[in-house]
């Protein structure tokens, strides 16, 4: 029979959001562990190790805030962190606060149900048993991957890899063929890299991404103590951007419609020569004015244009969608790369990919033969890991049927029918449209601030209402139906997951957000049904 083990709260998954809720459900008193499928901690950092993985947020920001003595004492290597530096990060915060003892690793969920007489969860893996009065699903926004289903996948002799499973031994691709699938963010950050290595790599591409250079480079002494020592100013002043991120430029309230073209091409420059998504703070109508957005789009069409060498390959490169509807990238020398000669090109926009052979990809009756393939396909994003732990609320309801019309939460901490049960970072939270740590401790002060008054007044659970949740979807949604992001087939949207119901996942604007979710504690859990 299989041990049980009892805890007031089980967290699921020992990332950032994870690792932040142990830290604080302990010091609060509270009977704690979390369960981490992966052998070490991380999350995202753990999984995805694909060569020239890197946060598109700066290291400076992209860290934890609440202890003083870890922001001071930790430094930094560059602008922005690789993976193996913020996996490194994360380890020495589990150490620095002790909580790797509150980890059982190699541990993945199976199913979870509520037992709503014993008012209590019970989580199944495939080790322990654990019951728990409260469940946390810190499984973040980016952690169950999109592998398409192609035809004869299985048939490849060849080495396979996702970006989002890396190996953690490293992958030598040196003297190889490579063929990688997708052109996102981490393909665009992938393909340089394989390329310096590989014999021959081509990149089937779907639809092409605009990227923004990143211009990544050494943290200068100076700048990061500069930064250090103003850091409380700092991080209020981010959490009052709409984005949770800061940059050097500041908000503007200018039109780019309005602009004219010397002030057009010298902000948008000046912009591009920093790198970063500073680029798209450079005038406030670029997600909501279908002219505007072109123009700026235009811009970096042209950036393109005068990278690539060849007219033909840079056309392919270019995309005519809306710009930073889809999750934009930062690159280093993306485009540059398909001047090398070993790089090609493949447009399967209008020829999907046929087959996987047995020795490479077939596409529309042409052959490409790989030593290895790498699918940089993405993510069943923001609900996949959700899904994936085949939970069971009250009246046998699962979240997949709660969930058939798309992702339905109050706040993107809590859904209807899944009382005790919080999500971090959840849809309908601003999550991947800030910088998530930052929104990750937000989620986890508030989660640890309601659990605490809840033992205060003696509240056994909290579920969220049917009403609150409807009105909070709409709320998401309508703020998204202001901006051009629904225009593209993103993964903010599912539209990245045949058959996904197509829904604005993540809440545009973190401090109105975060403003929301204090009136409804202070409103004695508004939206809630406390019993
Ligand atoms: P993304 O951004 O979802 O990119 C996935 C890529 O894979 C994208 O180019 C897709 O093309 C392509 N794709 C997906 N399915 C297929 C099939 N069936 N055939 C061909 N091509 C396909 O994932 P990433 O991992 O790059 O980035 C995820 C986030 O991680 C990123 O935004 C950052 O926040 C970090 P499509 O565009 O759908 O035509």
């Amino acid at each position: 029979m299989t041990a049980v083990e009892t805890r007031d709260v089980l967290v699921v998954g020992a990332g950032f959001g994870g690792l932040y809720s142990l830290y604080v459900l302990r010091e609060a008193g509270f009977h704690v562990t979390a369960v981490e499928r992966g052998s070490g901690v991380g999350g995202t950092w753990y999984w995805n190790r694909y060569p020239g993985a890197r946060c598109d947020v700066e290291s400076l920001q992209y860290s934890y805030s609440f202890d003083d003595d870890l922001q001071q004492d930790w430094e930094w290597t560059e602008r922005y962190a690789g993976q193996p530096e913020i996996l490194k990060y994360a380890q020495h915060v589990s150490t620095r606060f002790d909580l790797t003892d509150l980890i059982d690793f190699n541990t993945n969920v199976e199913s979870m149900n509520y037992d709503a007489e014993q008012q209590q969860w019970t989580v199944s893996t495939n080790s322990l048993t654990y019951k728990a009065k409260f469940v946390i699903a810190a499984t973040g926004c980016l952690s169950s991957t999109n592998l398409p289903d192609f035809p004869g996948l299985e048939q490849f002799e060849g080495d396979t890899y996702h970006t989002g499973r890396w190996p953690h031994e490293k992958v030598d691709f040196a003297g190889q063929r490579v063929g990688i699938i997708g052109t996102g963010s981490s393909a665009v950050q992938a393909i340089p890299v394989i390329a310096a290595e590989a014999a021959e790599l081509t990149v089937f591409q779907r639809t092409p991404n605009y990227s923004i250079p990143a211009h990544n480079k050494p943290l200068d002494p100076s700048e990061q103590n500069e930064v250090k020592s103003r850091y409380e100013e700092l991080r209020s002043a981010a959490r009052a951007e709409r984005s949770g991120i800061l940059s050097i430029f500041p908000p503007n309230e200018d039109l780019a419609r309005e602009a004219s073209d010397a002030e057009f091409e010298a902000r948008m420059n000046e912009r591009w020569d920093y790198g970063g998504f500073g680029f798209y703070r450079s005038y406030i109508d670029i997600v909501v004015d279908p002219q505007s957005n072109e123009r700026v789009a235009e811009y970096v069409r042209g950036h393109i244009a005068s990278k690539v060498d060849d007219p033909a390959t840079a056309a392919l490169l270019s995309p005519s969608n809306t710009i930073a509807c889809k999750r934009p990238c930062l690159d280093t020398e993306y485009y540059e790369t398909f001047n090398s000669e070993h790089v090609h090109l493949v447009d399967i926009s209008e020829t999907e990919i046929q087959a996987i052979t047995p020795t490479g990809v077939s596409v529309n009756g042409q052959e490409f033969e790989f030593d290895a393939l790498v699918f940089a396909t993405g993510f069943d994003a923001m609900t996949g890991a959700l899904l994936g732990m085949n939970i069971t609320g009250v009246d046998g309801c699962t979240l997949a049927e709660a969930w058939a019309e798309g992702p339905r939460t109050y706040l993107g901490l809590s859904v209807p029918k899944f009382p005790n049960l919080f999500t971090v970072t959840g849809p309908g939270s601003p999550s991947v449209l800030t910088n998530m740590i930052m929104a990750i401790e937000q989620h986890v002060e508030w989660i640890r601030d309601c659990l605490v008054a809840m033992r205060d007044e003696q509240i056994a659970t909290i579920e969220a209402s049917s009403d609150a949740a409807d009105s909070w979807v709409e709320h998401v949604n309508a703020i998204a139906d202001q901006t051009l992001y629904p225009s593209c087939n993103s993964w903010y949207l599912g539209a990245n997951i045949p058959g996904k119901t197509r829904v604005f996942m993540p809440l545009i604007g973190f401090p109105a957000y975060a403003e929301r979710c204090e009136q409804v504690a202070a409103n004695n859990y508004e939206g809630f049904a406390l019993a």
